[in-house]
């Protein structure tokens, strides 16, 4: 989908575009007051002040209309620029507008842009007339706090973009209506694989009974990779001290992400945010030889965030994970290898799954920046240039982002775009220096010193959450046979005659197989259309034919043919595609 805001020309053209919505609405409430009206990936937006009036759906079609007539009146947009004075005596009705200003600093020019009877303060361009703003459309509207801060009033804010012309405009709303039928929100509820209720708080989604397989499965297959590579799996607790998190800098780097503290006797809990100090003290239980690292503690582990309220989405962006983490203990020798698995794991991981739209970012330090990053240059290059050798080496793509690694290492993270909404990350992986310090972690090496060893955060699928969200919005819901909640569902044509031999098929792939029997008395083909909705990969269709020659015949998953064979090379064929995941 298009970035709006990395195309020049759509670029000015969606920010005429937002004066020219601020200016209809200025026309219909005379007592709004402007904020600002930004460019964004998606268009642009306008924030308002309408006095604690909320819009409807009504107003939008009514600002819509004032907003066409606007362009057909053609005015011509000019620019002025103005001295502080004039700019605060022009604006003066406008606290926003006032406070802008005042933000601004001595050397900038002020400028405002004319087009009629409206003025805006603002920086530009702008397109030569409101006729170019012809093709727009006001997408939706939501509440926003001035300046993003709760505490604030409310204001009201109304997206809309805007093309040069009408077919570019209908070709991407029709694209905005994909993208909405491949929305994990939507699929999830459609399928029943999670839900939220308010009672048990925002972010804070169920898993429903499919949802729960699908990530067992996702638990399954991470889980086999992961031992197979030497991983040793732990289980430890959701809430650590108060005390942990200070000792792992948690409590002073990361405490806006954390939930509130709470008391229980004489200790003070904290939610955990991450595993990573739990990890360290199951590293510390045991003393370690050079020769047993890198050690490798894997946990499916929950965790808690503070997510801003209106941040929060679906399985995409929760309150409560559960990650697919692990912490790598390695000698400095071994961090270029071992990080190279994770990328190999990560890879092998991505081309099981078919995930081919991905971005891989390298987020190093900002050398000048020494009050965010511990000063050591000499660790922070060679572990910089490791990272960067390991992915040239595997030929992977990346793009790098100085002054965007963690204060105690650098990363590399996957970046994916959902169906809405901007991009996110999945997998990650994170060098880290200070942790091992922080807990005085050791290991004696081959001169029989003891020395400190380098920690790999990593997680593959991110969170279970996310990357669940992400591959119902891949697959349109249609998940491939090994992570279908149902795998199968018989349909009898007859129930009279045909029900008996269903329900002798159906136990016998229920051995092997998530199986569905649909005996309700309906008809053929509306059992058959329900079976696609749900997305059941494999439909078996049994009737007379069927019963009499002692075989099945199905239908794949949003194919119009059918197939039949006898049911023992029908499990054959299901086991082969299963153990491949296919
Ligand atoms: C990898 N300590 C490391 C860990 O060892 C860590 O916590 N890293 S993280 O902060 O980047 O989180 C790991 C992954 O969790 C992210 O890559 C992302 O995919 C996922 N994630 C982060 N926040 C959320 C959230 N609010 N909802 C769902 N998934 C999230
Ligand atoms: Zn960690």
């Amino acid at each position: 989908m298009i970035n709006i805001k990395e195309d020049k020309r759509l670029n000015t053209l969606n920010h005429s575009c937002a004066h020219l919505l601020a200016q209809a609405v200025k026309h219909i409430y005379k007592d709004a007051k402007l904020w600002v009206g930004p460019v964004i990936e998606e268009g642009f937006y306008y924030d308002i002040d309408l006095n604690g009036y909320t819009l409807t759906d009504e107003d939008l079609e009514k600002i819509s209309k004032e907003m066409k007539k606007l362009v057909k009146d053609g005015k011509r947009i000019y620019r002025e620029e103005l001295s502080r004075k004039e700019a605060l005596e022009r604006f003066k009705d406008n606290p926003y507008k006032i406070d802008i200003i005042n933000g601004l600093s001595e050397d900038e020019v002020i400028s405002c842009y004319t087009q009629g009877d409206f003025t805006d303060l603002c920086r530009g361009p702008h397109v030569d007339s409101v006729k170019e703003c012809k093709n727009f459309k006001l997408l939706k509207f939501s509440g926003s706090y001035y300046k993003g801060d709760s505490k604030n009033k409310v204001l009201q804010r109304i997206y809309g973009i805007c093309f040069d012309s009408k077919e570019d405009l209908e070709n991407h709303l029709k694209e905005l209506e994909e993208a909405a039928l491949r929305d994990h929100r939507k699929i999830g509820k459609e399928l029943e694989i999670f839900m939220t209720d308010d009672l048990v708080g925002k972010g804070m989604p169920l898993w429903l009974p499919n949802g729960a397989l699908v990530r067992k499965e996702l638990e399954n297959y991470i889980y086999e990779k992961e031992q197979k590579l030497g991983y040793h799996h732990v289980y430890t607790p959701c809430v650590g001290t108060v005390d942990l998190y200070k000792t792992s800098g948690h409590w002073d780097h990361y405490k806006e992400n954390m939930f509130p503290s709470m008391k229980v006797d004489d200790e003070e809990f904290v939610l955990r945010p991450m595993n990573c100090p739990h990890h360290m003290l199951v590293y510390k239980n045991s003393l370690h030889s050079y020769r047993e690292l890198p050690i490798r503690i894997g946990e499916f582990a929950t965790d808690f965030r503070y997510e801003a309220s209106g941040a929060v989405k679906g399985l995409e962006r929760v309150r409560c994970m559960c990650q697919n983490d692990a912490h790598l203990f390695v000698t400095p020798e071994q961090i270029g290898d071992e990080f190279k698995k994770v990328v190999q794991l990560i890879l092998d991981v991505y081309k099981d799954f078919g995930i081919n739209n991905y971005k891989f970012r390298l987020s190093l330090r900002d050398p000048n920046d020494k009050e965010k990053y511990f000063d050591d240059d000499e660790m922070w290059n060679n572990a910089e240039n490791k990272l960067r050798e390991v992915l040239d080496s595997l030929g992977v793509k990346y793009f790098e982002a100085v002054g965007e690694a963690a204060f105690y290492g650098p990363k590399l993270d996957v970046e994916v775009k959902p169906a809405v909404g901007p991009e996110v990350t999945l997998s990650t992986c994170q060098l880290d220096f200070l942790l091992p310090r922080r807990f005085e972690l050791s290991y004696i090496d081959k001169d029989g010193t003891k020395k400190t060893p380098v920690v790999l955060h990593r997680a593959i699928f991110g969170t279970f959450d996310r990357f669940t969200a992400f591959i119902l919005e891949e697959t349109k819901g249609a998940l491939p046979l090994w992570l279908s909640p149902t795998q199968i569902n018989i349909i009898p044509v007859n129930n009279e005659y045909h029900l008996k031999y269903a329900e002798k098929i159906c136990d016998k792939l229920k051995e092997e197989f998530r199986v569905s029997l649909d005996s309700r008395e309906e008809k053929l083909s509306y059992k058959m259309r329900e079976s696609q909705i749900k997305k059941v990969p494999y439909t078996l269709i049994l009737g007379d034919k069927e019963k009499d020659e002692k075989i099945i015949s199905f239908r794949k998953y949003s194919s119009k043919e059918t197939e039949s064979m006898p049911l023992k090379d029908f499990i054959k064929k299901l086991n082969d595609q299963i153990k491949e995941r296919r």
